[in-house]
């Protein structure tokens, strides 16, 4: 066996799996320099001792070998592992996003605000509701055209509690379960969601509504054009100019609908008024007589008037959204561009 040639091929070999090869071949069980040493017992006497020192010896040396061998093959791999896996800390950190405020959600908050500041209080009514809170108590007798099957979500056409059951079709159920259950002087507001069958362009089968009502002594229709004056100066956070024409309403009358000068062209004439220079705004009027029975009330000792509008345009016309489509259709990117920051933790 060549000690020269053997050393040689350890040093040159090139993987952990050829120098394990190498090493069984010379000290593994049935390898060289084993078989060798096996074979010592054959030998004249008088060589073995000679003969095994030297064995012995060459074995130590090829262990040495090995292991430095080893060593070297395992610190190279180790290099190769840190360099392919290397971190490179003067990259740029993976952006993070914060979250921002829905703008539907921001609206609804600054109408509250708004109406606070004016005295109104929140109220609350369910959104699965019957036909006697959704119309009849609103002075909607039993066919009535808006009581339509084909504009209302009627439910469960086979319950046996007597009620006709639906999803609201606007807010108003809330000021009149608040007719029912307080004494005037109140002012409430019903913010929330209310559903009808129409989905195009303009119309989606859930919206939302914010409603207000106030009912108390001494209450005209110049109140009304005040407070619903300063609502929308509030809410727009600036002065704007208001006009008020007739309309009808069944719960309300007389009634009225609010139009604000034009933000988008300053009154100028802009697709977004139709080039009329104003928008509409809001609805309203003075509570129906037959509605204000519903609370035992009398139009001559406790009048109020009430108002309702609709969010997404509230909010469409405050922040500049083109499209009502764009509040449901969840896109992140929406949120992030006509959403509110939020507040920060304190
Ligand atoms: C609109 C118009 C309006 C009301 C809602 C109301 C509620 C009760 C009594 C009287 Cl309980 N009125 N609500 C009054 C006038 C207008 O909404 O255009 N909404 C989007």
């Amino acid at each position: 066996m060549d000690i020269q040639q053997a050393t040689t091929q350890i040093t040159q070999a090139t993987s952990l799996k050829a120098l394990e090869d190498l090493r069984i071949h010379y000290l593994g069980q049935s390898g060289e320099v084993t078989k060798q040493l096996q074979a010592l017992g054959q030998l004249p006497p008088e060589e073995r001792k000679a003969r095994g020192a030297e064995l012995n010896q060459i074995k130590t040396q090829l262990q040495t070998v090995i292991t430095a061998q080893k060593t070297k093959l395992e610190e190279a791999e180790l290099a190769a592992q840190l360099a392919e896996q290397a971190v490179d800390v003067t990259l740029p950190a993976s952006p993070h996003f914060v979250g921002r405020i829905h703008p539907l959600t921001a609206a609804m908050e600054e109408i509250a605000a708004a109406l606070k500041t004016l005295g109104f209080v929140h109220a609350y009514g369910p959104e699965v509701e019957t036909d006697d809170y959704n119309f009849t108590k609103l002075n909607l007798p039993a066919h009535h055209p808006a009581r339509q099957d084909q504009d209302t979500f009627y439910l469960n056409p086979f319950n046996t509690d007597g009620h006709k059951y639906l999803l609201r079709t606007q807010t108003s159920n809330v000021q009149v379960r608040t007719l029912e259950a307080h004494q005037p002087p109140f002012r409430v507001m019903g913010i929330g969601r209310v559903y009808r069958r129409d989905y195009d362009l303009t119309h989606t089968p859930q919206f939302h509504q914010v409603e207000g009502m106030m009912v108390e002594k001494g209450t005209n229709f110049a109140h009304m054009k005040g407070v619903l004056t300063e609502f929308l100066r509030l809410f727009f956070g600036k002065s704007l100019k208001t006009r008020i024409r007739p309309h009808y309403f069944p719960f309300t009358e007389p009634s009225a609908e609010m139009d604000m000068e034009c933000q988008a062209c300053k009154g100028q004439g802009c697709r977004v008024c139709k080039h009329s220079g104003w928008v509409e705004i809001l609805g309203c009027g003075m509570v129906h007589r037959n509605v204000l029975a519903v609370g035992g009330l009398k139009v001559d000792e406790h009048p109020g008037f009430a108002f309702g509008a609709g969010v997404e345009r509230l909010a469409m016309l405050k922040y500049g959204v083109p499209d009502l489509r764009l509040f449901f259709e969840s896109h992140a990117a929406f949120v992030q561009q006509y959403g509110k920051p939020p507040v920060a933790a304190s």
